[in-house]
């Protein structure tokens, strides 16, 4: 009975594989006898000869065949198997697949802000410029007509609320091309003129605003189908004219219109003067003129041009609801 239990352990222990084990040590893997069997492994490796917990080990690269010869020491016991160990060249750090860059969303390229203006004498408004207030001049020579502008003003540009220092306003502002708009600036004192619409320029609209004493005119108007627009605006002191379509400019345009909607003037030798022959025109509504009486000063002053300062221009006359002057009595009071 006992021989019998016995027998039964043995058999299971063969079938677990613990006899086996004792061929080759523990974690090596049986490959062949000792008779010169090969081997067969790839890399390089930790291989042992014996068995029964006897062994001797080599190292060995790729197959090698198990024969005592190619280990190091005899001693082991007879039938011995070869083993292959885990290999002992390094695995090889796999390449990391690298992480691809994401690519970086395109930060869209700003619209390019333009260069600003600057508010100061001499520069050329682009876009808005307000000046906060400032006060800014050049000099003042009388009434010559080659002094520089304290302002330029490019196509689409628009000033703000700014005093042109009283004997230092020069020839004022003048548009250059385009549409211009001056809002809130005030003359402290004009010079030779206020602002001028330049031939080729498109119109020039002024917004609030104030202009103090002007020998000749507050707003010269010197651009064939150009509009000056004159919003709001007050004089003091006494002025020659509001605006004046030029009478005798070089290659003198024609079509020059002329737009007055609210206007406060303390004392002028007339408002506006238009060249009837050239197709002028002004509009005028909502006109305050100090201890104004009809006839004086003279609201719309028709004349007729000429051009290349051949001669001067001549005076017509006053003239009201007519196609020169869009203008009735009742769009002008007395403050
Ligand atoms: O051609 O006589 O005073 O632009 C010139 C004219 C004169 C102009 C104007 C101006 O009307 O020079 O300031
Ligand atoms: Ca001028």
């Amino acid at each position: 009975m006992l021989r019998f239990a016995l027998t039964g352990v043995t058999l299971a222990m063969i079938a677990t594989g613990a006899f086996a084990a004792t061929d080759y040590p523990s974690g090596y893997t049986k490959c062949a006898q000792n008779t010169g069997a090969t081997c067969s492994m790839s890399g390089t490796h930790s291989v042992a000869l014996g068995k029964s917990g006897s062994f001797v080990y080599a190292t060995k690269t790729g197959n090698f065949a198990c024969i005592g010869s190619a280990f190091p020491s005899n001693s082991y016991p007879a039938s011995a198997w070869c083993s292959v160990g885990g290999s002992s060249t390094p695995t090889p750090t796999p390449t990391p697949t690298p992480t691809p860059t994401p690519t970086p969303t395109p930060t869209p390229t700003p619209t390019p802000t333009p260069t600003p203006s600057t508010c100061k004498a001499g520069a050329t408004i682009s876009g808005t410029v307000d000046c906060g207030g400032a006060t800014v001049g050049t000099s003042c020579d009388g009434g010559s007509e080659s002094q520089s502008p304290v302002f330029s003003i490019a196509a689409g540009g628009h000033l703000k609320n700014v005093h042109l220092k009283a004997g230092a306003a020069a020839d004022g502002i003048h548009c250059l091309s385009g549409s211009c708009t001056l809002t809130n600036v005030y003359w402290d004192e004009v010079c030779e003129d206020a602002a001028t619409l330049m031939p080729g320029a498109g119109s020039l609209t002024i917004n609030g605003g104030s202009a103090k004493n002007a020998d000749d005119k507050v707003f010269q108007h010197n651009a064939a189908n150009g509009t000056i627009t004159v919003n709001n605006f007050t004089t003091t002191g006494s002025i020659g004219k509001l605006v004046r379509s030029c009478g005798d400019c070089t290659a003198n345009g024609k079509n020059k219109h002329i737009v007055i909607n609210g206007a406060k003037i303390e004392k002028a030798g007339s408002i506006v003067g238009v060249n009837s022959n050239y197709g002028d025109t002004a509009k005028i509504r909502n006109l305050q003129i100090k201890g104004y009486k009809s006839g004086s000063p003279k609201v719309c002053v028709t004349y007729k041009g000429v051009t290349d300062h051949n001669g001067s221009s001549s005076s017509i006359g006053e003239e009201w609801n007519t196609a020169s002057c869009d203008v009735s009595k009742s769009d002008v009071t007395a403050y």
